[in-house]
């Protein structure tokens, strides 16, 4: 028999279960605009391997449309046979499951001086997840791309919330889409994706900014040219060459986003933490886009003297590995901080370049602790 209190329980679930309220969706993320989604995962989160999906930070323009099981992916435009997929249909091509890292291009905006506008994040839009699905290189040689092709354009199926805002519409090239890493995903960490996270199907692309990774998939269409509209042409664009901090950028002497740069953060201490005396432990991640990463430094007197951390996991490009470093905590104010460095040779920069949409922010991280007497 059920207790009065379970009955307003289920009562609450209900609620949620129909968006209502919206708060309890996002318990246990940091929430930066609660409408459309977009939320961030605690630093505290990034001492293993896997983000668990409840805290995984959620990313969205427009918000999430309808759940829609059966939605159906069309393939099209220069291909010898169109495909209509649905997540039920990718039985049919070999499964693929990758350990990688999503990160979004703003990932650190806050921290770039000058600020710049666009959605606040510290370091919680990023995680690394189990992403289960096909590869779009096997979808594609199925529908047959025609000579002369080069680029993907592809849609979700969230719309904006008038007609005059442009859709989230992306795309890039087909090189890219060949990849055997870049997959057409449908479960995440060994269940099915959850509708925050692109249900039924999104895309993952490994070592790429989570600009790329288009969720609620609808069209992917192939063509000669390039993806046009806001997203391709303002958005996600970086200036080909640095620029000092505050300077204006003209639209053609910007390039379109690919890869995230080398990067660490430090989990735990936290910022800010008083501890104990005696032996603490820095943990944190360590990745790079573009190559495995092949060392962590962490430093326990504010970058005078550096040691070497120790790596757990699987190296490679896009996926990131945790680093462990232990110190005798001794009284007083101290800072942490932590660089990474992958196999390209490229090692995290003390300060990040700035670029005016704040994206790829990638300074070492620095913390403070104060340890007892
Ligand atoms: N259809 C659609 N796909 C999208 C977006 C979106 O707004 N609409 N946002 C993108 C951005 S900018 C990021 S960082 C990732 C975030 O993925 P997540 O919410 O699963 O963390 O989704 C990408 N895919
Ligand atoms: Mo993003």
């Amino acid at each position: 028999m059920l207790r009065r209190r379970d009955f307003l329980e289920l009562g609450a679930l209900a609620f949620a279960a129909a968006g209502l309220p919206r708060r309890a969706l996002a318990d246990g993320l940091l929430v930066r605009v609660a409408q459309p989604e977009n939320w961030a995962t605690p630093l505290a989160q990034f001492d293993g391997l896997i983000t668990p999906t409840p805290v995984f930070f959620v990313r969205s323009h427009f918000g999430a449309p309808a759940l829609k099981p059966g939605r159906v992916l069309r393939i099209g435009g220069m291909v010898e046979r169109p495909l209509e997929l649905t997540a039920a249909d990718l039985k049919d091509f070999e499964e693929v499951t990758l350990t990688c890292v999503l990160q979004c291009a703003g990932n650190g905006r806050s921290l770039h001086v000058p600020r710049v506008p666009g959605v606040q994040w510290a370091h919680g839009a990023m995680g690394q997840a189990a992403w289960t699905g096909v590869r779009l290189a096997d979808v594609l040689k199925r529908a047959g791309v025609r000579a002369g092709a080069a680029h993907l354009h592809i849609a979700g199926a969230d719309l904006p919330p008038k007609p005059t805002v442009p859709r989230y519409l992306r795309g890039f090239p087909l090189e890219r889409a060949l990849d055997p890493n870049t997959l057409i995903a449908h479960r995440m960490n060994g269940e099915p994706l959850t509708l925050a996270h692109g249900a039924p199907l999104r895309l993952v692309v490994p070592g790429w900014t989570g600009n790329h990774w288009v969720k609620w998939l609808t069209d992917i269409r192939v063509e000669s040219a390039m993806a046009e509209g806001f997203y391709m042409q303002t958005g996600y664009r970086y200036p080909k060459q640095p620029v000092a901090p505050g300077t204006a950028v003209a639209p053609a002497d910007t390039e379109p986003l690919t890869s995230f740069p080398v990067k660490s953060v430090i989990a735990r201490p936290g910022d800010g933490e008083q501890l104990k005396p005696g032996r603490q432990e820095v943990v944190g991640v360590a990745f790079s886009g573009r190559a495995p990463i092949t060392r962590v430094e962490v430093s326990t007197d504010g970058s005078r003297t550096w040691r070497d951390a120790t790596l757990e996991g699987e190296a490679a490009a896009g996926r990131w590995q945790v680093f462990r470093a232990g110190f005798d905590a001794m009284p007083g104010k101290s800072a942490i901080v932590a660089r990474a460095t992958d196999g390209s040779g490229a090692t995290q920069p003390e300060t990040a370049q700035w670029n005016p949409s704040g994206y790829l922010w990638n300074a070492w991280h620095r913390i403070s602790i104060e340890v007892s007497a």
